[in-house]
């Protein structure tokens, strides 16, 4: 039975122009800042979202990781959203390695509100800690793929701004949300200080991730990456294919978008699970299991069709649509699931 792998967009497999390019690709030492194709990918990334300068960094996670170490002091309070990867998913390493505190704010869609931002920034008090940063994530990943616009990200960073704060924007699936606005990234990026990007996702590149600022920004997360183990060196091997995830992979995202809601409309409606169609902005569907409908049956009922799902997050499963998931593959899912929970709920009344 072939695998549909909808758990998540870091399962997609590298082109083959990537294994090519990588292939060819020179190489020197980054840690000496001598790799040729490392600093190509990093000159292409810094222009694609406006800033003066990037670094590659071997994940997500250690992008975002050096963005708060370069941005903050031990300490410090970083305003996050409540259901932020950099709050739930990334091992505390604020806390942790940065010595942070992290303040989390609720929200209904992800998208923080300039005044519960503005509330939430520290008097100068002898008792309280030094707010040192907002960190913004889109799209926001828990919520379902909701992008930000950019007048949402100005009148954010305008607030922080206004008290001296640096922004960070954990846009992970940036080009995500660039895609599904048809908007310049740029416009997206424009009003933060810094971002960190995935290539390995959607974009399909094997490894790697950029943190992109300006230039003293930059130097300051290569020494906080060089201290996090990070430093890597013939890496221009994996710098090739992020080039080619840049220069080759964006504008297809709206395919996987396109998939998404396909999938989305598809499941709306089926017994013992609520998938909120509003939410699908980009490449993800998240699927409430209602009782007695467990998620763990759900993502049992999809394996046994040779349908892979995500069960992360409590009461929900997610789904997500990538470049290695076909149109077909959609109908079958949508399909193979319907078949499954009507049975499931068949069987419940008989
Ligand atoms: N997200 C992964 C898992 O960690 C949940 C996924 O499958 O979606 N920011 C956001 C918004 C992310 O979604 C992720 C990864 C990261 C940062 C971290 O990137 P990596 O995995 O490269 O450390």
């Amino acid at each position: 039975m072939a695998t549909v792998e909808l758990r998540s967009d870091t399962f997609t497999l590298p082109t083959d122009s990537m294994r090519r390019a990588m292939a060819a690709a020179e190489v020197g030492d980054d840690v000496w800042e001598e790799d040729p194709t490392v600093n190509r990918l990093q000159e292409l990334a810094a222009k694609m979202v406006g800033m003066e300068a990037s670094l590659f960094v071997p994940s997500g996670s250690m992008g975002n990781l050096c963005a708060v170490l370069a941005h903050t002091q031990p300490g410090d309070e970083v305003i996050v959203e409540l259901d932020s990867h950099i709050y739930t998913h990334e091992v505390a390493s604020g806390a942790v390695v940065a010595g942070v505190q992290m303040r989390p704010l609720d929200t209904l869609d992800g998208r923080l509100d300039p005044a519960q931002v503005q509330a939430a920034i520290r008097e100068p008090d002898i008792h309280n800690p030094r707010t040192g940063l907002l960190c913004l994530e889109n799209t926001h990943n828990l919520k379902g793929g909701i992008c930000l616009n950019p007048r949402q990200t100005e009148a954010l960073a305008e607030v922080a701004h206004r008290a001296g704060l640096p922004v960070h924007l954990d846009g992970a699936r940036i080009f995500n949300a660039a895609v599904a606005q048809a908007l310049d990234v740029r416009e997206l990026t424009g009003s933060v200080d810094s971002v960190m990007f995935c290539l390995s996702k959607g974009l399909s590149a094997p490894v790697g991730s950029m943190l992109a600022g300006t230039r003293a920004f930059v130097e300051r997360a290569r020494r906080m990456r060089k201290m996090l183990g990070g430093g890597m060196r013939q890496a221009g091997v994996l710098a090739a294919a992020g080039i080619c995830a840049l220069t080759e992979n964006v504008e297809r995202l709206a395919e996987d978008h396109a998939n998404a809601l396909e999938l989305a409309r598809g499941l709306q409606g089926l017994p013992a699970i609520a998938v909120d169609l509003g939410r699908v902005e980009t490449n993800m569907v998240y699927a409430h299991c209602l009782p007695p409908l467990t998620r763990e049956r759900f993502v049992a009922l999809c394996l046994e069709r040779g349908i892979k799902v995500d069960a992360s997050s409590p009461g929900t499963v997610r789904m997500v649509t990538h470049r290695n998931v076909s149109r077909q593959e959609i109908a079958y899912a949508v399909k193979a699931i319907g078949e499954a929970l009507r049975a499931e709920a068949l069987a419940a009344v008989s």
